[in-house]
């Protein structure tokens, strides 16, 4: 059955007919709270339908991308269209707006439903009905161009799980360079499409009062774009002086593995990412070479292995569904479609509907996003419980859902673990510096790369309104400054390098989400290993602790119903901060000022 879906004007009559009714000795906030128990359960129903719906379609969308097939892109339009109508429409905001006018005759949790609905509202206000329209249409569009691009490397094509191969392995910077060169093109494509965007996301939250989209989408942590920017500023100046060492360090080696002189900053193509944004793989970390080890096993065994570990800590085995319906490895090479190709987790219908969109390929890297993306499905699966109303089945915030499956990522590539597993042999002697190293060259690296770039971006594209014809400029300026990385040759007006990141087309202003997801998961990590394991946080082996399961269940379990300071509070005893990281790497400053002296920095002291 459709529910109707009640009008201020409902609400109002409802009230009075009650009032009018009822006994007087009756508490005047039973009332209210029941009427806002009917408006908010008539609304989590009709929600989930539609969120089902739209998140359907753009499953479609995404998996099966075929050149001109102007179907699928409809559907997927018209199912987002119905949801925005209803989560934007001018009766749910309003009565959201009443109800929250009586705050304190309400329950937290009443309250907190009618906040994140009135949020999510922010984002598809029917009185912006027409802006609206146009940009889900043009989210469409800017997902066909972006994942139904050929990329062409020596006129062929190429997979980015190719290009990622040779930015990996390959030590010919001639091949290097092309292939770094050949993974920007796509953003010339999605140029116009960017900047339609940055006009109509702005547009359409700017309707309900935000001042841009960086700050609407900010304000889901309950922080001001001020405050966020502080955040992210203190994040990256915190983890500089480590950062700045590891960028001399990967200068000095990379000339060295190239027969280059040594560079004044990174020229990007050096790099193992087609970004820069995690270098991890420029170290190898001798008789415990995991890409050699997960060859043979496939890409099969992976996803098992995945599962394995978290069912080893309590989590569930995954539901039939999610393999019957994820799309979990690449496109066969004569496939008539196209899918994207950055890994996602989906939660469709709120419900026991997980899926996990992938292209896994036996390699270590691809071991990091299996555990991460199932990371994403276990809190799905542990918040769709009936404690939690469908509206606020989401992460406690966005940093905690991406620090879970980063979090067992981190603990998957320790020794004791490994060893344990049989991914390495206990005899091997490994360098604990290096393997400190490896963990460095990833966490940390992101941190300049995710609370600087991106986010300083961001920001300026949206709440600076950033001019079209500054895009690459103002993109190399920030990579130069924050990652000290430059381009292999001048990159002019004509392309658009930050467009081939996928979140800055269909995640917009949400990257700081994974910077300080790394700060939180040395939280979260640094408690399990000393007040639950009671190892070393170097070297812990999470598998088959039911304990640290329970404490991530505890973690995850509300979902949004609760604050997310308080949560971490009430579970760490501390607040969000980068002590953890830091007391992590320490070992690691020392070694890195050692290998590093004599050596010149060629970032500034502090930023
Ligand atoms: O996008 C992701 C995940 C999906 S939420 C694979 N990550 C960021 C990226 O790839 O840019 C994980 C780390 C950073
Ligand atoms: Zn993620």
């Amino acid at each position: 059955m459709r529910i109707k879906i009640i009008s201020t004007a409902v609400i109002a009559a409802a009230l009075f007919a009650c009032n009018s009714t009822q006994p007087v000795e009756t508490n005047p906030n039973e009332k209210i709270i029941a009427q806002a128990d009917s408006f908010l359960s008539e609304y989590n129903q009709k929600y989930q339908e539609l969120y089902y719906q739209s998140a359907e379609a753009a499953w479609t969308l995404n998996t099966h991308i075929v050149e001109g097939d102007t179907i699928t892109a409809k559907l997927a339009e018209q199912a987002d269209s119905m949801y925005a109508a209803f989560t934007g429409s001018e009766s749910n905001i309003k009565a959201c707006q009443y109800f929250l006018a009586e705050k304190e005759a309400l329950s937290p949790l009443q309250v907190k439903q009618l906040e994140t609905i009135l949020y999510n509202a922010g984002s598809n206000p029917a009185i912006a009905g027409d802006l609206v329209q146009q940009r889900i249409k043009a989210e469409t569009k800017q997902t066909e161009l972006l994942f139904g691009f050929e990329t062409l490397l020596n006129g062929k094509p190429v997979s980015g799980n190719e290009i990622d191969g040779i930015l990996a392995n390959s030590n010919n910077l001639k091949d290097r360079q092309q292939a770094w060169e050949a993974s920007k093109e796509v953003g010339k494509n999605l140029k116009d499409g960017l900047n339609n965007l940055q006009q109509l996301r702005n547009q359409t939250v700017q309707a309900l009062g935000y001042e841009d989209y960086f700050d609407y989408q900010v304000s889901a942590y309950g922080m001001t774009k001020q405050e966020l920017m502080d955040v992210c500023k203190d994040m990256v100046a915190e983890m500089w002086p480590l950062y700045r060492e590891l960028h001399t360090w990967a200068r000095y080696t990379l000339a060295q593995k190239y027969k280059q002189e040594v560079p004044e900053m990174l020229p990007a193509h050096w790099l193992p990412n087609r970004w820069g944004q995690e270098w991890s793989g420029l170290i190898e970390i001798e008789g415990a070479d995991l890409d050699k080890t997960l060859e043979p096993k496939g890409a099969e065994w992976i996803m098992q292995q995945g599962e394995e570990f978290y069912k080893s800590l309590g989590f569930d085995a995954l539901p039939p569904s999610f393999y019957e319906k994820s799309s979990l490895y690449p496109a066969p090479k004569d496939a008539d479609y196209k899918k994207n190709s950055h890994a996602s987790a989906w939660h469709l219908d709120l419900d026991k509907d997980v899926r996990s969109l992938m292209s896994v390929e036996p390699n270590t890297r691809w071991w990091g996003t299996v555990l991460h993306e199932l990371g994403h499905i276990y809190y799905y699966m542990e918040y769709s419980n009936p404690e939690v109303p469908m509206v606020l089945r989401e992460g406690a915030n966005r940093a905690y859902h991406e620090a879970m499956g980063s979090l067992i990522g981190l603990a998957a590539m320790q020794k004791p673990f490994l060893v344990d597993r049989g991914l390495m042999s206990a005899d091997v002697e490994t360098d604990a510096t290096q393997a400190l190293m490896a963990e460095a060259l990833d966490f940390v690296v992101l941190i300049p790369w995710g609370a600087g770039v991106m986010t300083e971006f961001e920001h300026d594209l949206y709440a600076k309104n950033l001019p079209k014809d500054q895009y690459n400029q103002k993109w190399w300026e920030l990579k130069k400054k924050y990652q000290g990385i430059v381009p292999p040759t001048e990159r002019g007006e004509e392309y658009c390098d930050a467009a081939s990141k996928t979140h800055i087309n269909n995640d917009a202003a949400q990257y700081y989400d994974y910077s300080m997801s790394n700060i939180l998961l040395f939280q979260f990590h640094e408690h399990i290993a000393t007040k639950i394991l009671k190892q070393d946080p170097h070297a812990t082996n999470y598998y088959g602790n039911k304990e640290v399961g329970a404490f991530l269940k505890k973690l995850m379990h509300p979902g949004a119903t609760v604050d997310w300071r308080t949560h971490l509070k009430d579970n760490l005893g501390e607040d969000m901060s980068a002590k953890a990281m830091l007391n992590y790497f320490a070992p690691l400053m020392d070694h890195l000022k050692k290998v590093n002296e004599g050596r010149t920095h060629t970032l500034p002291e502090s930023i």
